[in-house]
């Protein structure tokens, strides 16, 4: 069985909703975080540590909401942001600036033990890339392959609106439609999230 690694039921919704709840499950493991401003580095750290943890094929989601006036942030500290100063706080401090642009993005990282080499792989050059960049970088432990997938969306913050999704949805807006007045399925046709559960779903197809 696959296991959806994360502590935050908000985005297993979404990832159940897509990929079906037969196909995945949680698994509530607070993997270690390491300290990097690279969603990409974070997730597949993150995907080797919960395939050695659970030993059932690992997806890490590593996300984030980046603000263009304010230089990327919260991004990699997004749930920090969340806890701490929270959502309509971040609204305040983007409602200062004249550019309200922001994109959120995600990286699922997939690890199960096994080389990628010898599988055939209709993935697109910049996984590869991304998925090398991802590599070793430790012990042998650490050699373990992980695959990653991205997925980005583009919006403009606004005040709150919206009652379903999670963290930072009810002041992202897309064409007109904050995240929080999505449901999952309307979400995941167009988000970050999605948009990545697409590119793995195409790729573990394959497998
Ligand atoms: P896990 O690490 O256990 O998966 P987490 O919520 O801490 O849970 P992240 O470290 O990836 O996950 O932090 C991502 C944060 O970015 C999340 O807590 C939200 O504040 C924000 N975020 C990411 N995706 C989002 C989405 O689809 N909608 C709203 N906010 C999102
Ligand atoms: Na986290």
């Amino acid at each position: 069985m696959l296991r959806y690694v994360t502590t935050n039921p908000g985005k297993v919704r979404e990832a159940e909703e897509y990929l079906g709840e037969e196909a995945v499950s949680q698994l509530d493991y607070d993997y270690t975080e390491i300290q990097s401003d690279d969603l990409g580095r974070i997730a597949a750290r993150g995907a080797r540590e919960a395939y050695r943890h659970a030993g059932e094929p690992a997806l890490v989601d590593d996300a984030g909401l980046f603000i263009r006036a304010l230089s990327g942030f919260p991004g990699p500290y997004s749930s920090y942001a969340e806890d701490t100063i929270g959502v309509e706080r971040t609204w305040e401090l983007a409602s200062e600036e004249d550019d309200r642009a922001a994109s959120f993005r995600c990286v699922l990282a997939y690890c199960d033990g096994e080389g990628f080499d010898a599988s055939p792989d209709p993935v697109d050059k910049d996984d590869r890339v991304a998925a090398a960049a991802a590599g070793p970088d430790g012990d042998d432990e650490e050699a373990l392959p992980v695959k990653l997938f991205e997925g980005r969306v583009r919006g403009t913050l606004v005040e709150p609106r919206g009652e379903g999704g999670f963290g930072f949805d009810p002041i992202f807006e897309h064409e007109g439609t904050t995240f929080a007045e999505m449901g999952e399925a309307e979400k995941n046709a167009i988000s970050h999230r999605g948009r990545a559960l697409a590119k793995f779903a195409e790729w573990h197809a394959e497998r």
